[in-house]
């Protein structure tokens, strides 16, 4: 059995990760989509909702489930969870300087090895952060987000 670990706080999940998720799919037998939180930093949404809205949002896809990994070490979720890998998208040079190191400390922790899968074009410029500051200012974000993120953002303005 092959199981990866795509792991983010997703603040929302947007379609950029979903991309990713679906594409990890694709290369291992399970993928479990891990919702960190780091107990001091704020949320738009708190972490009972980003789970939520990723279940919901991911639910048509085979293979997956989503999971809380609190604010630990991500090499010791794997190694709790049986997963071998962590599959993460990268969207550009940033990303990888960013990634690199943590790649390879987690390698050094467990063992587990990290899958950098390169972002669709269409979303390399998209982050959750981006998404949050653009609907906020009353920008357009229908191309980036499920539905349910939407739906969310706009009761929650
Ligand atoms: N297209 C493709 N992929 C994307 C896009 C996009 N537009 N946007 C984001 N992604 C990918 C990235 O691979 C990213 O890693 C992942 O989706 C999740 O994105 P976010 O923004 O939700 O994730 P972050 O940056 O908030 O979460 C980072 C982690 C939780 C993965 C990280 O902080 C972590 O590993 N924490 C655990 C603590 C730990 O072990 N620390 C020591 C590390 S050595």
């Amino acid at each position: 059995m092959r199981r990866a670990v795509c792991p983010g706080s997703f603040d929302p999940i947007h379609k950029g990760h979903i991309e990713i998720i679906a594409r990890a799919t694709a290369l291992f037998d399970e993928v479990i989509v891990a919702v960190s939180t780091n107990y001091a930093k704020k949320y738009r949404f708190d972490e009972d909702e980003r789970i939520g809205i990723a279940r919901q949002t991911l639910s048509s896809l085979a293979g997956i489930t989503v999971q809380p990994m609190g604010d630990g070490l991500l090499a010791e979720y794997c190694r709790e969870v049986g997963a071998n890998a962590i599959v993460k998208g990268l969207r550009n040079a940033t990303d990888y300087q960013y990634e690199a190191p943590m790649a390879a400390m987690n390698r050094h922790l467990t063992g587990v090895e990290t899958v950098f899968l390169l972002a669709d074009n269409q979303y390399t410029h998209v982050s959750s952060t981006l998404i949050k500051e653009v609907h906020s200012l009353g920008g357009d974000i229908a191309d980036y987000v499920p539905r349910a993120v939407l739906s969310r953002l706009n009761s929650s303005r």
